[in-house]
């Protein structure tokens, strides 16, 4: 049949161009519709003789279905579009501000709490508790302090108070998170390795004291533990906590609980009248330590002929003044939030060996 090649071009090329489905449904009409190009065609064919119509009946069978499919993918297309176009056009945006929450902050004292608890993890030390209500057994006897030692002393420490009669043994607010280390021993023996984060209380209140305060201490007891070993600790423990190099100096000094003892100073630096601590010429005394007193270990249970270690103390919220620049004590514990929000800490920003 003639001018098939060219009919079936024309409307392949009608359909890919009909913009919309009406200019579609027009190419369908004229071509396979009623009175269509193609259908007339189709009725030419009983016109024709069996042998012509042998070879085009199935042309134009075939040109018509391919006709029909172009018009349906083509009819889909644009359905396609046309959704398409729509869903961006009635876009809704269903989100919504969130109202503002208030949010707290973590205080300087918890974040360096965490960061140094660590550091220490890393070294091996398990994070001790105990009562901050103490015996004065836990907190003085069994540290080797005297009963006539100043420590004792009404005007130095918190007591708990006492009915006349009440046969309970005295109890104190503890000075130093030491009986900690006291329990831990009794509990666990030797060796071991703690540190004791917390709340400590002292009845002393000016510029660069409060009456409660934060200390953390160590102690370490094994077989052949040494000074050298707690020296190269709180070296360790320096660079980690500052993130840089940090050495330190050893002061002889005198504690009823630790012999021989030791003053420790970190190295630092003053520049333009800022503190800088690490590769510096000056010394800043930051910590007390020593060798645990036969004593001491004696009354926690542990034989002074078979064990020895060390234990060192600080006072954490100075370390905490000293790494972020905080200038005044006395603001830590007075909760006001513009200072909270200042020097405070986002929940996330979570402790890690690299925090700085
Ligand atoms: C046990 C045995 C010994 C802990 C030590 C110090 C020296 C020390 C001060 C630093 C500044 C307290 O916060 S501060 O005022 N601490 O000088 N602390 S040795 O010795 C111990 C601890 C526990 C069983």
């Amino acid at each position: 049949m003639d001018g098939l090649a060219e009919l079936r071009a024309k409307y392949l090329e009608q359909i890919a161009a009909a913009p919309d489905a009406d200019a579609l449904e027009a190419v369908r009409l004229a071509g396979l519709g009623k009175k269509g190009e193609i259908s007339g065609r189709m009725r030419e064919l009983g016109r024709m003789t069996p042998e012509e119509r042998k070879t085009a009946g199935p042309a134009l069978n075939a040109l018509k279905d391919e006709i029909d499919a172009a018009l349906r993918a083509r009819k889909a297309a644009l359905e396609d579009a046309a959704l398409d176009a729509r869903l961006a056009q009635e876009w809704l945006d269903i989100t919504l501000p969130p109202r503002p929450r208030p949010q707290g902050s973590v205080h300087p004292v918890a974040q360096v709490m965490e960061e140094m608890a660590a550091i220490f993890a890393d070294m091996g030390f398990a994070v001790a508790e105990g009562p901050q209500v103490e015996t004065d057994w836990h907190n003085f006897d069994a540290l080797n302090i005297a009963p006539e030692h100043p420590a004792r002393q009404e005007h130095d420490t918190f007591f708990m108070h006492r009915e006349p009669g009440d046969n309970r043994p005295p109890h104190v607010l503890r000075t130093h998170t030491s009986p900690v280390q006291i329990r831990a021993m009794q509990v666990q023996g030797a060796p071991i390795r703690v540190i004791a984060p917390g709340r400590v209380y002292r009845m002393d209140m000016d510029q660069t004291h409060t009456p409660m305060f934060h200390q953390i201490e160590g102690l370490a007891i094994d077989r052949a533990i040494t000074m050298a070993n707690l020296k190269w600790v709180l070296e360790e423990f320096f660079t980690a906590y500052f993130g840089t190099p940090v050495r330190t100096r050893f002061r002889a000094s005198h504690f009823p609980f630790t012999e021989p003892s030791a003053e420790v100073d970190i190295q630092c630096s003053w520049v333009n009248g800022q503190l800088r601590v690490g590769e510096g010429e000056d010394w800043m005394e930051v910590l007390g330590s020593g060798m645990v007193h036969s004593h001491v270990l004696r009354s926690a249970g542990i034989d002074p002929d078979q064990w020895q270690g060390f234990a060192f103390g600080m006072g954490i919220d100075r370390m905490a003044m000293l790494k972020y620049g905080i200038p005044d004590l006395r603001a830590f514990f007075e909760s006001d939030l513009r200072w909270l929000r200042h020097y405070g800490f986002g929940a996330l920003q979570a402790p890690s060996l690299h925090a700085g």
